[in-house]
């Protein structure tokens, strides 16, 4: 069966204490007679903080792309303040996100591989059964995971996108494309005081919250902390090791350390008539100093070679 864009109903009483809270957290202070405006459809998941929808991803490694773009905006802000808003979800959990071309076939080509993701901005009916409303009122929506429309999200061009807005607007829609519903209303605003990402309504949020945080990790896990490998060779009769430990080649020639990690490798001779005569690969730069720093933002490979003096 074809997945098709979540349709919630609206219930009367949530919707008034989504527009009272909106109004008394001061996010629209400027202008208390605003509408609300709903990122998608005013309504509440039903659990007890974030709430699931019935799929998610079977990959971590997900790709996006533009059927089009907003003509709010110049094209590279559009893809800035998208970029930004996968980020912000890539950075919370074990997900990586690739930028795409789209594959050019209409909304929810069911033959559409790439991107799994698909970015749209339209007006009114746009080829999905669930036409956009005009200006204000409902922003964007999303389907949740899976193939077709899975995942698709898209933006209402009534509105008039601002870079920010299309920021948080799309970092909530890919909320839902990546398998999270609304969470619950004792959550908008949430336990730390501001509302959550994935709240409803759109009163001003910049990020996610303890609540996005946590509905997105039980999806898809905590983001492992990433490491690079530094190797070293050694040449000759001498000995590397490094601060912080984990080297002392000969014996121990690799070590993982977390990404970025500054390391201080020192070479010392460890027979006589044996000179350090240099380094190579990574610490090149250092030469034959005993000591050289590298940072390992990637893999480091290096060589260190010891040579015997004439006599
Ligand atoms: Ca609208
Ligand atoms: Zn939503
Ligand atoms: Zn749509």
């Amino acid at each position: 069966m074809r997945d098709r864009f979540r349709r919630l109903s609206a219930i009367a009483a949530v919707v008034a204490f989504a527009a009272a809270s909106a109004v008394s957290l001061g996010a629209g202070a400027d202008s208390p007679s605003r509408s609300v405006r709903y990122f998608d459809h005013p309504a509440f998941g039903q659990t007890e903080s974030f709430a699931t929808l019935a799929r998610k991803w079977t990959t971590t490694s997900l790709t996006y792309g533009f059927m089009n773009r907003t003509p709010d905006l110049p094209a590279d802000q559009v893809d800035a303040a998208v970029a930004a808003a996968f980020g912000a979800w890539s950075n919370a959990a074990d997900l990586t996100f690739t930028q795409v071309p789209d594959c050019g076939t209409p909304v929810g080509d069911p033959s559409c591989q790439t991107p799994q993701i698909r970015l749209l901005f339209a007006v009114g009916a746009h080829g999905d059964n669930d036409p956009f409303d005009g200006p204000s009122g409902v922003l964007a929506h999303a389907a949740g995971p899976g193939s077709g429309f899975g995942g698709d999200t898209h933006f209402d061009e009534a509105e008039t996108w601002t870079a920010q807005d299309l920021l948080v607007v799309a970092m909530h829609e890919l909320g839902h494309a990546l398998g999270l519903d609304h969470t619950q209303a004792s959550n908008c605003p949430g336990p730390d005081g501001g509302f959550a990402l994935m709240c409803p309504v759109y009163v001003g949020q910049t990020g996610l919250g303890p609540d996005d945080i946590a509905g997105i990790q039980s999806l898809y896990g905590v983001k492992a902390p990433s490491t690079s490998a530094v190797t070293v060779a050694v040449t000759g009769k001498g000995i590397v090791t490094s601060t912080p430990a984990g080297i002392s080649c000969p014996a121990q020639c690799s070590t993982s350390v977390a990404a970025g990690q500054v390391v201080v490798l020192r070479a010392e001779k460890v027979a006589r008539r044996w000179n350090f005569n240099g380094w190579g690969g990574a610490c090149a730069a250092a030469g034959n100093s005993d000591t050289c720093t590298i940072t390992a933002d990637a893999a480091q490979s290096v060589t260190a070679t010891f040579k015997k003096r004439r006599r």
